[in-house]
């Protein structure tokens, strides 16, 4: 199976986000992440690792606004010029409220406008970081474009909460959507049918934005209930698309302590949604939050219970572009990531 990684990565290493109750604490979301999994991998001998395409901005502007990504390009330099107290990380304070139509020209006004938490932090390397694990997605998708069965974007940063014009949850350009629209185009003679299936322990909610009115991608997310998980805003199981994307969108949220059997059972349901689309591609957000030691989660699924989700997934037998997100059990990532590709490989 081909990996697309590169080491651009490391430039994005905030040093803190902000926790409930303004709880300053290291981030989670950190580079050694993608270097428990590299070393699991690089054990495999069907593990082909390798450096991403660069496909530049155009298929990222399909899917982002382009005052965003500029905010996105020129926020960290911009923050350094306020002179700030602590300039280690920009994090806004004020946040868009319902999104108001007035988009501020000052900088922090800019910032509360497009990022919707603490936990986006933007340092010197973001936007070029976010730009490389996009490229390790497109990678990823024109490989199963390409005739193979799949192929494994290694993203850091993850990308699924990140919508249209907005940042959130660790996430700057949403890399799934990107790949997900890339193929959409290139299947058009199948009406470009492409399904996007989110297992992350979080709701997709950047994902569902995107696709949210549109019939030619089916989007599909199983995740902790927002009713008490982040992103709490979105991901509830009557949000089923708008317009002509009304019927192309499912969210299927999951009690606390949520087991293996009961996943694979929620699964099942997802899976059948798929199929009755018959897509041509898909692309699989795969976070492994999901696992029962996971930091910022509460559902209880084993390793093996995440090697019993690929096989169903696997099942379906549709070229598919597998995108890392989330998961933050650092010592258990080598060994479910190695458990969840093995069905694909
Ligand atoms: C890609 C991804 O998995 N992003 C998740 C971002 C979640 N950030 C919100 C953190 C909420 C803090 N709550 C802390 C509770 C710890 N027990
Ligand atoms: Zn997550």
């Amino acid at each position: 199976m081909k990996i697309f990684y590169t080491e651009t990565h490391r430039k994005h290493e905030p040093a803190f986000e902000v926790f409930d109750g303004g709880l300053r604490v290291p981030y989670l979301e950190n580079p050694d992440r993608m270097d428990k999994i590299l070393n699991a991998l690089r054990d495999m001998d069907w593990a082909e690792i390798q450096a991403p395409t660069d496909f530049g901005l155009d298929p990222i502007l399909t899917v982002h606004d382009g005052e965003y990504l500029d905010f996105l390009a020129s926020a960290w330099t911009e923050w350094l010029a306020t002179n700030p107290k602590d300039s280690s990380t920009l994090l806004p304070a004020t946040f868009a409220l319902r999104r108001q139509p007035h988009k501020p020209k000052s900088l922090l006004g800019r910032a509360g406008y497009y990022v919707m938490d603490l936990s986006a932090c933007i340092v010197e390397g973001t936007y070029q970081a976010a730009l490389a694990s996009a490229n390790c997605a497109l990678s990823s998708a024109w490989t199963v474009a390409n005739g193979e069965r799949s192929a494994f974007g290694l993203c850091r940063p993850p990308g699924h909460h990140a919508g249209k014009d907005y940042a959130g949850g660790y996430c700057f350009i949403n890399n799934a959507a990107v790949a997900a629209n890339w193929l959409s185009q290139k299947a058009r003679s199948q009406k470009g049918r492409v399904a996007v299936l989110d297992v992350d322990y979080h709701c997709g909610n950047g994902t569902q934005d995107i696709f949210y009115d549109r019939d030619d991608v089916l989007t599909i997310s199983i995740h902790a209930d927002p009713d008490f998980a982040y992103p709490s805003y979105m991901g509830y199981a009557d949000e089923c698309g708008a317009g002509k994307g009304l019927g192309f969108h499912y969210n299927y949220p999951l009690p606390k302590e949520t087991g293996d059997d009961a996943y694979l059972e929620t699964l099942d349901q997802a899976l059948q949604k798929i199929r009755e689309f018959k897509p041509a591609y898909l692309v699989l957000s795969a976070g492994m939050d999901i696992y029962a030691d996971d930091p910022l989660g509460t559902i209880k699924v084993t390793t093996d219970g995440i090697g019993r989700i690929a096989k169903q997934i696997a099942s379906l037998e549709l070229p598919t572009a597998i995108i890392m997100e989330g998961g933050y059990a650092n010592d258990a990532l080598g060994k479910n990531i190695l458990a969840f590709l093995s069905p694909f490989a």
